[in-house]
């Protein structure tokens, strides 16, 4: 095991009862700030909060109504905006279930707040100034990438800003450079190595220490097989672009579930379906406060992870309670290579063209070690006996269309009406193959 080596001792070892009054502190002024927005305003009065010192106590909090990721749509693009927009220095974005996309804002003071924590992240894992760090995740609106670059430099590490793909190139720049830290999701890390054994790359090619995983479900499996291959150690990072992306929950030298940052993220865990708290230890929904964004204060969000909230101490002595590895979700989001997908976001486009049937059907395979989405839809008759030039042509469209909404290209087929599976009861739309190896 690596060293234990703190970024900020006395709050990352803060005992939980400060903890809980810190919490208690940030909250009144991060419900000051969301009081500013039309969405909060009108949320938080209709449940009867019409000042911050209303949330006083834990019975207070629970009357806070949960933010969902429909309401992010419904107040799009500005209506969570808390700062003056003059004040806002930086936006990312993620789908939403629909075209309209998820959006937050940071001011100045937010941006340098979430570098900190994934400051703080790398720090945990035992990263110091001396590593050099080679971002593989999306740079743009996703939070993948920049967060954690921000991350990173502020720990001094050199960061090489790679961005995702290319896998030729990422392996020249960490043989070139030496680089000891990678970023990147698991199934692209599971895809380099293949790339590395046909391109004929060595291990002594390389000075691999370390590597964060994250923005996918990847099993304890999947961890120990990229440590095996790579002969490193590897880091499990959980966030999600509404609470800023990486830097909310990372695994410490101790490798046993993610310390929640809990002195400026409130998690809770609650029943799906009754949507009532659980007690620490069982197995629930994650719902997150982000206490520290005044660009855009976000409560009680309801993540739709499925975790808990591991009760033991950890070794390593930080008093941040972790969480557990994510066992699914309580929605149909689909995460193909790092991407959300909702099948509605499918549906959609392809119930406007004219020329598509209704059934459809949406698979989800592994090829290789990454995601493979392919969408079958059924076209029209009349189609099917025109010319396959007609047919190749709307294939190519509906593949664009999907593009510009779920951002990823998947493989379509056209099939012939009635040649798709009918279910007798609820229609089965997504069939997800993937198996965990
Ligand atoms: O995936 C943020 C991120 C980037 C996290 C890089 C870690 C590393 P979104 O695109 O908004 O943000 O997707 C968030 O991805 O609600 C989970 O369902 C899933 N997810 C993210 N990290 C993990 C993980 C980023 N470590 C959604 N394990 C979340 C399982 C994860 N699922």
């Amino acid at each position: 095991m690596e060293k234990i080596v703190f970024r900020h001792q006395e709050i990352e070892t803060l005992p939980q009862p400060q903890l809980k009054e810190l919490q208690r502190q940030k909250l009144q002024k991060a419900v000051e700030a969301a009081l500013k927005t039309p969405f909060y305003k009108k949320r938080l009065n209709d449940a009867g909060i019409r000042d911050a010192r209303d949330i006083q106590t834990e019975a207070d909090f629970r009357k806070i109504p949960y933010t969902t990721k429909h309401d992010l749509r419904e107040a799009f693009p500005y209506g969570m905006l808390a700062a003056d927009k003059a004040d806002v220095v930086r936006m990312h974005a993620s789908s939403g279930t629909t075209g309209i996309p998820t959006v937050v804002y940071l001011t100045q003071a937010d941006l340098d707040k979430a570098a900190e924590l994934n400051a703080r992240s790398c720090a945990c894992t035992g990263s110091t100034k001396n590593d050099v760090f080679q971002n593989m995740m999306t740079y743009g609106l996703f939070t993948g990438g920049l967060m954690l670059h921000y991350g990173a430099e502020r720990l001094g590490m050199m960061v090489i800003p790679s961005g995702s793909g290319n896998t030729k190139r990422q392996l020249q720049l960490m043989k070139d450079f030496r680089t000891t830290v990678v970023h990147a999701t698991p199934s692209y890390l599971l895809h380099m190595y293949d790339v590395m054994k046909e391109e004929g790359f060595r291990p002594e090619d390389f000075a691999l220490k370390k590597a964060y995983i994250g923005a996918e479900p990847h099993s304890e499996d999947i961890r120990k097989k990229i440590e095996t291959l790579y002969g490193i150690d590897a880091y499990n990072s959980y966030g999600l672009s509404e609470m800023n992306g990486p830097g909310l929950a990372f695994e410490c030298v101790c490798k046993n579930g993610m310390h929640l940052w809990e002195d400026s993220y409130i998690g809770e865990i609650i029943d799906p379906q009754t949507l009532e708290p659980l007690p620490d230890g069982e197995r629930g929904e994650l719902v997150l406060t982000i206490l520290e964004r005044n660009g855009m204060p976000i409560l009680r969000y309801r993540t739709r992870d499925l975790t808990r909230f591991i009760p033991e101490p950890c070794p390593c002595g930080r008093t941040h309670r972790r969480l557990e590895r994510m066992t699914g979700r309580s929605d149909d989001m689909l995460i193909i290579n790092g991407v959300n997908v909702f099948p509605s976001q499918i549906e959609e486009v392809i119930m406007k063209m004219p020329e598509i049937g209704n059934n459809y059907l949406i698979r989800v395979q592994k090829q290789g070690s990454l995601d493979k989405l392919t969408v079958k839809v059924e076209v029209t008759a009349s189609l099917f006996s025109d010319d396959s030039r007609d047919l190749e042509h709307i294939r190519r469209r509906i593949q664009s269309d999907l593009q510009a909404v779920v951002f990823i290209r998947p493989a379509v087929e056209l099939h012939e009406p009635g040649a798709l599976p009918v279910s007798q009861g609820k229609a089965v739309r997504v069939i997800d193959e993937r198996k965990e190896s």
